[in-house]
């Protein structure tokens, strides 16, 4: 309860931040985009992460409000890169199955971009396979709604929920991103080899793009990279970014 109080003042006053984490595109090793994640600069405890506060943030239905701060600070760090000549570079935020559910999210979205000048298509979505299936016609809708206005949409944590090959198909996404659970032992483990190979290829057949999260070895890279991943994101890479050394990085030409 207590934490719920720090919370709803962390909103007010602006101690909550968004980190950059790169997203690398296998092929010719270019940055494909960041996601961003929350971070809370709570007084006297220092930099705190989500797995301290999500959960009380969901279960609150906080994370409607502190959700649409998040798109617009991504919109409004995406619109000061771009002016900045830094880019461009496409975000994606983390999407909670409440916020389609308990605001106009289109309209949340739309008036962000348009707030700091963003092409819609520099602006990508993650949601969770469980907040799909949840609520899933109004979803679907906002899905919609949203691919209409020319956003991407990826599947997060895919794997580790329950959608069917006939379920993905009727979602209007973009890109199915392969659990760090099938990652983690990919060179020694087959069972989650196989499954990652699986995503792939299921991925592929359907036109969607697959990136596989949680990278951290050579060995995962090159096994990914031999399955036709289309991209990676971890800790081999790059950790999570504060913006400025998000930017540097951009500068730097990768
Ligand atoms: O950043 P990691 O650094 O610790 O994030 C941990 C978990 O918190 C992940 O499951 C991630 O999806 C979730 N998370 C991080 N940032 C956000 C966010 O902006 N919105 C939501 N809904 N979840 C987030
Ligand atoms: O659930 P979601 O994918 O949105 O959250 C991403 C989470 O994964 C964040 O907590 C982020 O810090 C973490 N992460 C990113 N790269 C790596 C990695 O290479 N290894 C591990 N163990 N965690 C990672
Ligand atoms: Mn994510
Ligand atoms: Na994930």
């Amino acid at each position: 309860l207590d934490l719920e109080l720090a919370l709803r003042r962390a909103l007010e006053q602006e101690q909550l931040l968004l980190y950059y984490q790169p997203k690398v595109q296998l092929d010719t090793g270019a940055l494909a985009g960041a996601e961003a994640l929350l971070r809370w600069q709570r007084p006297d405890y220092g930099l705190v992460y989500p797995a301290e506060f999500v959960s009380v943030l969901e279960d609150t239905g906080l994370i409607v409000r502190v959700g649409a701060w998040i798109i617009d600070a991504a919109c409004r760090q995406i619109g000061q890169w771009l002016r900045n000549g830094v880019g461009p570079v496409r975000v994606a935020v983390n999407v909670a199955s409440r916020q389609f559910v308990e605001c106009d999210l289109a309209q949340i979205v739309q008036t962000a971009l348009q707030r700091y000048g963003v092409p819609p298509e520099l602006l990508e979505l993650e949601l969770t396979e469980t907040a799909l299936m949840s609520n899933s016609e109004r979803t679907i809708g906002v899905l919609a709604q949203l691919k209409e206005m020319g956003l991407k949409v990826a599947i997060d944590d895919f794997g580790t929920g329950y959608s069917s090959l006939a379920y993905l198909q009727r979602f209007p996404i973009d890109k199915l991103k392969i659990d760090i659970a099938f990652v983690r032992d990919i060179t020694t483990n087959p069972n989650d080899a196989a499954i990652a190979r699986a995503i792939i290829n299921m991925a592929h057949s359907l036109k969607l793009r697959v990136i596989a999260e949680g990278v951290e070895t050579d060995d995962q890279l090159d096994y990914l990279r031999h399955s036709d991943c289309d991209e990676i994101q971890g800790f081999l890479f790059s950790q999570p970014l504060t913006a400025a050394d998000m930017a540097t990085l951009v500068h730097s030409g990768r």
